[in-house]
């Protein structure tokens, strides 16, 4: 075994009426690992994927186990912020029992926005930055086969060189150019029966915005898949799993008007019994947009409102407004959608009256017949709310990554709110909707 591919493991928050996504959300196939290895494949590479989130700690001792006996070359571990000293702290363990003969990679959010942080003895070798399937081939070839350009000459990365210095000069964020030359992820490699929610597909990357908060926006542009390509990987999915639903995880599913007609005609011609859930923003929502949503057997859609005031809105950078979000909640209620709308407390700008506006605006949602949910912002690195935070009044108290990804109390104070108080602040807003 040449590469093996991990998704480390994420804190285990506890799971009460406040609980996080995360509690619930771990039950997503990790679909960047996939598609790492589904390209290694397709040069050649013989690749074992495990996502530790699937197991007890025991099992994962007996994983770790096995994958030391087989001394693969590469390790590459996929580092979001809430599981960062996880895998800080697996990479030391791997360097202690494989040496330099196994070269350690980082990628993903965190390791992408962060590279220096995540570089250094017994952490990562080398850091990918940005999307790693075509460059993680090329370090294939350099370390398993001894092929092609030196790391040096390689962009994308960063890495210790031979003389213990950090070696960035090629570092910047890597991206697909076109997402349907590559193959589609291989879901062989994860049990798939053990994921809540396993029939996932992401059918373009980025995002048109450029939300404050949101290491989406921060990522860069969005880039598309075709109609064509996605239906193939639909048929694909129907004939290897015979799922019965999909999850579109885009940021952004109808970003563009057109395309998402000539997706939901694909399907609609396709044939294929998915139902569909989607995400996406309430920007360019109207009826005939949702009869496509409805015509593709769309049946659930989401939308980030992030906040119940227009001020705050405009300084998140979020360029909607109220009263598109409820006119958009109305068609697709109207049209007999589900429609789920998410919130964010904890604003730079928030105060108690506009974190008030927020759960009125949730009421009314409720009252229209749609769902609605709050979090706790998280300051995640690359994001301009992280990047302009001294600008922006908000210090970070808490730089243990472990609570990052909570999402329910927050590691940071704003002008307006001290830790705690906004805390309390999340709770009382928290009881409010939830009695609604
Ligand atoms: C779907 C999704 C989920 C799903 C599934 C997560 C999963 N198991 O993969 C659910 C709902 C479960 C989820 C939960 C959470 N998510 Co999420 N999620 C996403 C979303 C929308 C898509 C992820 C995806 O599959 N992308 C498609 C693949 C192809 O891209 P990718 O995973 O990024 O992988 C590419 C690169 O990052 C890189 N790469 C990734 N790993 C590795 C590893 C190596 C070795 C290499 C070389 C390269 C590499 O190469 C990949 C291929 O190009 C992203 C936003 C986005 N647009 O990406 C947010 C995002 C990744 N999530 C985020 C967060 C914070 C979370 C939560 C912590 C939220 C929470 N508190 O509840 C949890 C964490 C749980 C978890 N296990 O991931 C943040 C990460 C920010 C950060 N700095 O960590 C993002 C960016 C959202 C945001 N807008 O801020 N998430
Ligand atoms: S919050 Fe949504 S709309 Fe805004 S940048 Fe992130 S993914 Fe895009």
């Amino acid at each position: 075994m040449d590469i093996v591919l991990i998704n480390p493991l994420y804190p285990r928050y506890e799971s009460n009426m406040f609980a996080s996504a995360l509690v619930a959300s771990l039950d997503m196939p990790p679909l960047g690992l996939l598609y790492i290895a589904a390209n290694l494949e397709k040069y050649g590479y013989k690749v074992e994927v495990y996502d530790f989130n699937l197991y007890t700690e025991q099992e994962i001792e007996q994983i770790s186990e096995k994958i030391f006996q087989n001394a693969p070359k590469i390790i590459g571990l996929s580092v979001s912020t809430p599981n960062y000293n996880y895998a800080v702290a697996y990479s030391k363990k791997i360097h202690e029992r494989l040496g330099k003969n196994c070269k350690v990679i980082f990628g993903g959010y965190h390791a992408s926005f962060l590279p220096e942080e995540c570089l250094g003895e017994n952490m990562a070798d080398i850091v990918i930055l940005g999307e790693g399937e075509q460059i993680f081939v090329e370090l294939a070839d350099k370390i398993v086969r001894d092929k092609g350009s030196s790391l040096e000459e390689k962009q994308g990365i960063a890495f210790i060189n031979e003389n213990g210095e950090l070696y960035n000069k090629n570092a910047h964020l890597l991206r697909i150019e076109n997402l349907d030359d590559l193959p589609f992820p291989d879901r062989s490699l994860l049990p798939m029966e053990r994921y809540k929610t396993p029939a996932t597909v992401m059918g373009s990357r980025g995002c048109v915005a450029r939300c404050e908060f949101c290491a989406s926006g921060a990522w860069g542009g969005i880039k598309l898949r075709s109609p064509e390509n996605i239906v193939a990987e639909l048929k694909e999915l129907k004939r290897d799993f015979n799922f019965e639903h999909i999850c579109f995880i885009d940021n952004t599913f109808t970003a563009n008007k057109e395309r998402t007609y000539k997706i939901a005609d694909a399907i609609a011609a396709s044939g294929l019994d998915f139902t569909y859930s989607l995400e996406t923003r309430v920007s360019n929502v109207d009826d005939s947009l949702v009869e496509k949503l409805k015509y593709m057997n769309t049946i659930a859609v989401q939308f980030g409102v992030e906040t119940g005031n227009d001020q705050v809105m405009k300084d998140i950078h979020k360029d909607i407004t109220l009263d598109r979000v409820y006119g958009a909640v109305e068609t697709c209620l109207n049209h007999g959608l589900r429609v789920m709308c998410t919130f964010i407390i904890g604003h730079p700008t928030d105060t108690n009256e506009t974190i008030q506006d927020t759960v009125n605006a949730i009421r009314k949602i409720k009252r229209m017949g749609g769902q609605a949910k709050i979090e706790m912002l998280t300051p995640y690195p690359g994001t301009p709310v992280f990047l302009n935070r001294e600008q922006k009044g908000l210090v970070i108290k808490d730089w243990n990554y472990d609570h990052w990804g909570a999402t329910t109390s927050p590691v940071f104070e704003t002008q307006n709110f001290t830790q705690r108080q906004l805390h309390k602040r999340f709770i009382e807003a928290v009881m409010e909707v939830n009695t609604i």
